[in-house]
């Protein structure tokens, strides 16, 4: 079985160059561990196994994964993040002195002439005392919900938060009809189904859908955090507006209050930051995006020139449901900066909007 899996790795990594888990799995490395760590760290490159065509390859299963497997995921993260082997990571939610900052601090889209735009940032978050989703059981997946829905009566009793938890698993005192589900995943608010994600099926994060799967939603409706996604806790605020710190200052205050309730502790690393399941997340966990309207960009039904323009901006282009999805009929698109790792919170706050304002000067000129 590991001699067959060994035999696949060496042929994808002679045929599949873009595939950096595969290329970054080292023979000599895998021979100096036990054979429970070897089981362990192939079960991290399933997915780039099972999916050749994967650019990152492979996910942790365990909170001490990075810890455990330094000499692979050093490698992995520096060839992905574009730092040196041995790159260490530190989170910094305070916007002084990030460079770019406007002299007030105030990130406000409407300096720019921009319009209202939807915004949202959200982090990944793993609780310490449980695997990561791609090695929970089922049985897992059902008490970790259970510690989460008894930790939302604290959010739900607060005034500032509210609202109520949202249930797919069957049985479960929140449980929601499929109608009710579709309509938080069309408003934005709850994730799709991960069954039809080849590359989280793979990894055994998609398993035991919809077992264990859920969302807090605040009152109004601005404060939201998902559980049993890619990470235990997808913790996210999202709002209609122009000032971008609206919802970063937001989302720093809410996590200080999640991490402060009894019972959750999150998984960090000393070297990486915040834990996350896929290495292109690890260290702040944060993407955060705007969705707005780039017409001209867009003009031939498709993100392709917008892309283009994107990334040398260091931006990621999305459709309007996400990951994987179509742009809008408007030309609208979900741009957020595509760092994670190896840069602070505030600094990738102060990067969407510098981006932003780069690309509207782009459609602008257009
Ligand atoms: P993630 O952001 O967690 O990596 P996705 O790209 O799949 O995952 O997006 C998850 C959901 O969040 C989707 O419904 C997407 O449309 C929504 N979303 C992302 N950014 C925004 C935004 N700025 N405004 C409104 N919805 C957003
Ligand atoms: C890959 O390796 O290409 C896929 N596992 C996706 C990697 C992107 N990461 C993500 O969506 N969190």
């Amino acid at each position: 079985m590991t001699a067959d899996l060994i035999a696949k790795i060496e042929t994808l990594k002679a045929t599949r160059p873009n595939n950096i888990a595969v290329q970054c799995f080292d023979p000599v490395y895998f021979g100096t561990l036990s054979n429970a760590h070897k089981s362990r760290l192939l079960k991290c490159l399933n997915s780039g196994i099972e999916n050749p065509d994967s650019e990152m390859g492979c996910y942790a299963c365990q909170p001490s994964d990075y810890d455990d497997f330094k000499p692979f995921f050093s490698k992995v993260l520096a060839r992905y993040h574009k730092v040196p082997e041995g790159a260490r990571h530190t989170n910094d939610w305070s916007l002084k002195g990030v460079d770019g900052l406007p002299e007030d601090g105030v990130l406000d889209f409407a300096r720019l002439g921009l319009p209202a735009l939807s915004m949202r940032v959200r982090t990944g978050r793993n609780l310490k005392d449980f695997p990561l989703p791609g090695s929970m059981t089922k049985d897992d997946r059902i008490r970790l919900e259970e510690k989460m829905t008894t930790a939302f009566k604290t959010l739900i009793a607060m005034p500032d938060y509210g609202g109520r938890y949202y249930s797919l698993t069957p049985g479960h005192p929140c449980f929601i009809d499929d109608a009710t589900y579709q309509g938080l995943v069309d408003a934005h608010i709850m994730f799709k189904n991960m069954d039809s994600d080849r590359f989280l099926t793979a990894a055994g994060i998609a398993a035991d859908w919809p077992y264990g799967r859920g969302c807090y939603v605040s009152a109004d409706k601005g404060f939201i955090i998902w559980v049993g996604e890619e990470d235990h806790l997808r913790i996210m605020c999202m709002q209609h507006g122009t000032v971008l710190n609206d919802v970063f200052d937001r989302l720093k205050s809410a996590l200080d209050v999640v991490e402060n309730i009894e019972g959750l502790e999150f998984a960090y690393s000393a070297d990486y930051g915040v834990v996350t399941s896929c290495p292109t997340n690890l260290g702040t966990g944060m993407r955060a995006s705007v969705h707005i309207a780039l017409p001209k960009l867009t003009a031939d039904g498709t993100d392709t020139r917008a892309k283009a323009i994107a990334k040398p901006l260091g931006l990621s282009v999305r459709g309007v449901g996400g990951e994987h999805t179509p742009i809008g009929a408007d030309g609208t698109v979900d741009i957020s900066p595509a760092a994670r790792f190896c840069i602070t919170e505030a600094e990738i706050v102060t990067a969407l909007y510098k981006g932003i304002a780069l690309l509207n000067a782009k459609e602008n000129q257009s």
